[in-house]
């Protein structure tokens, strides 16, 4: 059976990991979403970096949790059978043990250099403006996709979802496209594991409202012992 997950903030959230659009989502007074656009870095680059150093640097403060950890057992009994896709931009799933995970939204923990193009492993912070490894251009920014650039991998994504037996999203709002669109991408059964019904629940032939901690770990045990 091949399954292709999809997972967006939710999952992290029981991790300690604010979501973007759930209640108290304000950072220094702004919208993550108005922060997260190439024209929020070309007016105030100081401001975006401070965002994103924040939460690189919160990374090292919080751990996975049990969604986490039922994904990674699920890709070692299904191996390439399994594509995890996430929006997130944390490394939560590494950390659990998930070895192919696809940053469709890129990862705090990389730079992307707009000078020379090319992309290094990134921990510290850039707001200071530290040169690219490479060519030595202080132009790095997060290695991140914002609104209006193109997610990473794009291809695979469609061509797995058009040849899935299970498409299923996980701790996602359905707001963001082309992430929201995935569902009717996808060619076999559907299923939503959210906390509340999404924005885009009545696209799913299912849909199982909770705490990822809860939901994930039950359905990954459904699955395994069929
Ligand atoms: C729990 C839980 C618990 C809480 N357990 N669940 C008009 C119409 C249609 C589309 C567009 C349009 N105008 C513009 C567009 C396109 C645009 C778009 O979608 N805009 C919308 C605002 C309408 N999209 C783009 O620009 C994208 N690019 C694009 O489309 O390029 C064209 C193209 C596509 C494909 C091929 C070729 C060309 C780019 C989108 C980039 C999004 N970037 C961000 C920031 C990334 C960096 C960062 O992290 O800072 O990605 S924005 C932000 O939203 C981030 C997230 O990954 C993304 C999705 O958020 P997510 O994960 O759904 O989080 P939340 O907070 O919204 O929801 C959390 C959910 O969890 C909730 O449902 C809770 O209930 C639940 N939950 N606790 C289970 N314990």
């Amino acid at each position: 059976m091949s399954v292709v997950v999809l997972t967006g903030a939710g999952i992290s959230a029981e991790s300690g990991v604010p979501t973007f659009r759930d209640s108290d989502g304000l950072w220094e007074g702004h919208d993550p979403m108005t922060v997260a656009t190439p024209e929020a870095y070309a007016a105030d680059p100081d401001l975006v970096h401070r965002f994103y150093d924040e939460r690189r640097a919160a990374l090292s403060r919080v751990r996975p949790n049990a969604a986490h950890q039922a994904l990674a057992r699920l890709e070692q009994a299904l191996g390439d059978d399994l594509l995890l896709v996430t929006q997130n931009v944390d490394d939560l799933h590494e950390r659990a043990g998930s070895e192919r995970v696809l940053h469709m939204h890129g990862r705090l923990a990389a730079a992307w250099c707009t000078a020379c193009d090319a992309r290094h492993e990134w921990h510290g912070p850039l707001a200071h403006r530290p040169p690219c490894p490479d060519c030595g251009s202080r132009s790095l920014r997060p290695d991140v996709v914002w609104f209006g650039e193109i997610p990473y991998e794009m291809d695979r994504i469609e061509r797995a979802l058009e040849a899935c037996d299970l498409f299923v999203a996980i701790g996602t709002s359905g707001t963001v496209y082309p992430a929201a669109a995935f569902v009717h991408w996808a060619q076999g059964d559907t299923l939503e594991l959210n906390l509340d019904a999404s924005l885009g629940a009545d696209g799913f032939g299912r849909a199982r409202q909770g705490p990822a901690t809860e939901l994930v770990p039950a359905w990954v045990d459904e699955l395994l012992s069929r």
